[in-house]
């Protein structure tokens, strides 16, 4: 491809706000901080409000900018589509970035619901005929400590897994006069808490363990129903609504709760919420085992607990594993032991790997039919609240983990 021969990856990418600026960042480190076949050349970002996006392009630091992603697709200097839209175009834009022979990235949730996410697991498949690679951008999986659970419970270090407990909590809504922004419209965002982030904790705890969700029992709630409709619809940054402002429906979960049973035998609890008032940004995963314990905070994220239960009972405890090593995934690339890394770095790391796969002809992870995998979890979770937290069996898609 042209992309081996001139060793460079041209990215557009589709989107500037919260995600596109952690992705631009990623797409600005990477080959600084890694070792890699092919330099990555940020081409143009793409955004429908000119002075805006013309702007997020030089702060960014972006070649250029467009202001239709259709013409970002067209050229034929790019390489790879970024997609860091909300939910309600990711099917679009991606299908056909992917008819035009483009690598694409695209951030979580794959789509607003599951027909969405099958029709781009559809055009993935068909794509990678052609040598076209995909990635959802589920970033949590490439911070270190998530990584080395992984690689721990692969080894067999906590036996056989009987708990999965993950919780991941904010708390930006509580304010109920906080606006209606697009997140908390179905039609825009597919779900709440629930897709938003619970999404993540799915995701991660898959890939931790590599057992699947098999089924659930689900509650969500939608604690303030109506909102004030902004002026701009905008993020997590927009402000509140000023006072004699008009009203409009909030259509998403404010908090889903859900138990759910894993394809090698463990019971699990999943909380995903932006009502628990004073946690930012709380992401929690405990693995219980028949040989030991593993603990992942991301407001510590550079750190793992472990409790071995195969050392003798008087050495016994948790015990905190500082995962800056150079043997620890990714670590190499940063600094000397003790001298730790961020949030920004798991989306570096998503890049690196992104970027590896492409130059070797390989497909990343996770992919689009892993992604579809989460969706069907996401659906199941909303057809169980839905019907009184029924119990509800998950469609299983055929990839390997
Ligand atoms: C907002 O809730 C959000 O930005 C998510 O969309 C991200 O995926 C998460 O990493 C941080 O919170």
């Amino acid at each position: 491809m042209s992309t081996i021969d001139n060793k460079e990856l041209r990215v557009g990418m589709v989107g500037y706000a919260f995600m596109g600026a952690a992705h631009s960042q990623a797409w600005r480190t990477v080959n600084r901080a890694f070792d890699l076949p092919l330099r990555v050349r940020m081409a143009a970002v793409c955004g429908r409000d000119e002075a805006k996006v013309a702007e997020a392009a030089d702060r960014l630091g972006w070649d250029g900018y467009v202001t239709d992603w259709r013409e970002l697709i067209a050229r034929d200097d790019i390489d790879v589509i970024d997609v860091c839209t909300p939910g309600d175009s990711h099917a679009e834009i991606t299908i056909a970035a992917l008819a035009a022979g483009k690598h694409v990235m695209c951030e979580k949730p794959l789509a607003n619901n599951v027909a969405e996410a099958q029709a781009m697991v559809d055009a993935a498949t068909a794509a990678r005929e052609s040598g076209i690679r995909t990635l959802c951008g589920f970033n949590y999986r490439r911070v270190p400590a998530a990584a080395l659970m992984r690689q721990m419970i692969a080894a067999g270090r906590l036996g056989v897994i009987r708990h999965v407990r993950a919780v991941y909590l904010q708390d930006w809504i509580t304010d109920p006069n906080f606006p209606l922004v697009w997140r908390l419209q179905q039609e825009r965002a597919g779900s709440g808490a629930l897709g938003d982030i619970g999404a993540h904790i799915i995701d991660l705890t898959q890939h931790i363990t590599g057992q699947r969700i098999t089924g659930v029992s689900a509650l969500t709630e939608t604690f303030v129903k109506e909102r004030p409709i902004p002026t701009e619809m905008s993020g997590l940054a927009a402000s509140s609504a000023a006072d004699g402002q008009a009203y409009g429906q909030v259509t998403v979960d404010d908090a889903a709760v859900f138990t759910a049973r894993l394809s090698g035998g463990a019971i699990a609890t999943y909380e995903a919420s932006r009502f628990a008032m004073g946690r930012k940004n709380g992401l929690r995963v405990e693995i219980n085992g028949s040989l030991g314990s593993l603990v992942f905070d991301l407001e510590r994220l550079n750190e793992l607990e472990f409790y071995d239960a195969t050392l003798p009972a008087a050495e016994q405890g948790f015990n905190r594993i500082l995962v800056t090593e150079p043997e620890h995934p990714y670590l190499s690339a940063w600094w000397p032991p003790g001298h730790i890394i961020g949030y920004e770095h798991s989306f570096t790391h998503q890049a690196r790997d992104f970027v590896q796969a492409v130059a070797e002809g390989t497909d990343p992870h996770p992919s689009f039919e892993e992604a579809l995998g989460v969706q069907l979890v996401l659906d199941a979770v909303q057809r169980s609240a839905a019907s009184g937290s029924t119990w509800t069996q998950v469609a299983q898609p055929q990839y390997a983990a």
